[in-house]
């Protein structure tokens, strides 16, 4: 379906050197809909148990109460001070992006890294097979699609002791083709319920974390997408992200008395992946206005490019999983690997130039990063100040 759209491609698609394309869409008509704007897009970027154990990278069941202590800045011989390795913990970090971040991250030796996954023992295999060093990572229980397990997951992050230097909020699930919605534990519909109210209580329980680390640079990175702008080409395939008013948001997504949909219309699966990911982008910036000043934390997203040969797609049907890859990397040019968009990540985490908050980073064709736009929708305000305030409620937080 999707890949039979590629053919009504416009004439005038071209890429410059940067990797950067205005597409003129005038009256360019793609999946039956007709664009009579002119789109600036990037090419180039174009169930486990609840669990509060802690597995360590051996795989053996480590105690609760064993605290593993930081390590601290120390002085070296020449009296200079040695930064302490870095704490981070990446939800989903058993395949994709998040693997693949861990992975650049741990192989540094610089940082721990700490995986947030729901499926442990899938986990502990991805870590071993992608070569991790054993010492720089530890797998946690995490299952965002539970209010409890989230809570959970934090009173066990805290007994461990580490201290927190960066959140990376990067789960998520997408289901294309489904009919009808699915729930999770808290009856939310499924994707925004994990991809973003999962993530949202997460990172507010654990802004106080971040809050008392001595890391030099603390940062709350939340992953957004291309696909929740609609400011590109790619966020204009139908089903396009939108938010309405929030109605069904404000119900509960709960599909009872209240749509499954944040915009209270019929449930449909991808728009539901892209208005969460419109919700993770607009969480960033409202994190940003509420405590950056206050924090000093940098809060950032990001799209790492098109990861077209991930997990996420395993709902999608056979034929669109086999040519989405070709189709990205020859065609639109916006396909990166899994190590390279890990590397993307990796930097968001860690390198010192990156620290500006409030920023929706993206990288050209060189693989350079800079400071995408996010479309209006992702960046409006009082949206942004709606979808926290009733995301605090649907996850008790006020
Ligand atoms: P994957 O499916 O490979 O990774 C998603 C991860 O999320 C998996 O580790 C999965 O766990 C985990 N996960 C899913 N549900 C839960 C849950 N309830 N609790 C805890 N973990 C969960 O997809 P990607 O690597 O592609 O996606 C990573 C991020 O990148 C997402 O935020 C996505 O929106 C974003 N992104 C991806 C793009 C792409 O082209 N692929 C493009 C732009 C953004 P498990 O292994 O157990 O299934
Ligand atoms: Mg897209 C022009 C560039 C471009 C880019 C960078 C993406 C990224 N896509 C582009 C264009 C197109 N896509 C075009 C022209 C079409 C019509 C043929 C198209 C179709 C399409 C489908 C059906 N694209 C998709 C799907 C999906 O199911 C993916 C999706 O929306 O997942 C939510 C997807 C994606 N396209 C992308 C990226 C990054 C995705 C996937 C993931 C995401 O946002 O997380």
């Amino acid at each position: 379906m999707a890949l039979q759209a590629a053919s009504f491609l416009p004439s005038s698609f071209s890429i410059n050197k940067e990797g950067k394309a205005n597409v003129s869409l005038k009256e360019t008509s793609l999946f039956g809909v007709t664009f009579s704007d002119s789109l600036r897009t990037d090419f180039s970027s174009l169930r486990t148990r609840r669990g509060c154990r802690q597995i360590s990278q051996t795989g053996a069941i480590r105690s609760q109460a064993v605290a593993t202590t930081p390590s601290v800045n120390r002085a070296t011989g020449e009296g200079k001070k040695t930064l302490r390795k870095g704490s981070v913990i990446i939800t989903g970090a058993s395949s994709g992006l998040g693997l693949a971040t861990a992975k650049a991250l741990a192989e540094t030796g610089k940082w721990h890294v700490i995986m947030a996954c729901r499926d442990f023992l899938k986990a502990e295999r991805a870590a071993k097979s992608a070569g991790m060093p054993k010492e720089n990572y530890t797998i946690m229980h995490l299952d965002l699609a539970s209010l409890d397990s989230v809570r959970q997951f934090v009173e066990t992050f805290r007994r461990s002791e580490r201290p927190l230097d960066v959140l990376v909020c990067n789960a998520a699930v997408y289901f294309p083709t489904a009919k009808e919605p699915t729930y999770t534990a808290d009856g939310f519909e499924l994707s925004v319920g994990t991809n973003h109210l999962g993530h949202f209580l997460l990172s507010r329980l654990l802004l106080d974390d971040l809050n008392k680390s001595d890391y030099p640079s603390k940062r709350l990175i939340i992953v957004g997408s291309i696909t929740g702008n609609t400011n590109t080409l790619a966020g204009n395939v139908p089903p396009k992200a939108n938010l309405g008013d929030l109605r069904g948001l404000a119900g509960g997504l709960n599909g009872m008395n209240s749509s499954a949909m944040i915009d209270g219309a019929e449930f449909d699966g991808a728009k539901a992946y892209k208005d969460s990911k419109v919700c993770n982008m607009l969480t960033m910036q409202e994190f940003h206005r509420r405590y950056h000043e206050e924090t000093g934390i940098t809060f950032a997203s990001l799209y790492p490019g098109c990861i077209a040969t991930t997990g996420l797609f395993r709902e999608h049907i056979p034929l669109f999983r086999t040519l989405f890859p070709p189709f990205q990397k020859y065609i639109t040019k916006g396909y990166v690997s899994e190590a390279e968009s890990g590397k993307r990540l990796a930097q968001v985490v860690s390198e010192p130039s990156l620290t500006k908050s409030g920023v929706y980073w993206s990288w050209n064709k060189d693989s350079a990063s800079f400071e995408n736009q996010l479309s209006e929708e992702a960046s409006d305000v009082e949206k942004a100040r709606k979808v926290w305030e009733v995301s605090e409620k649907l996850v008790g937080l006020a």
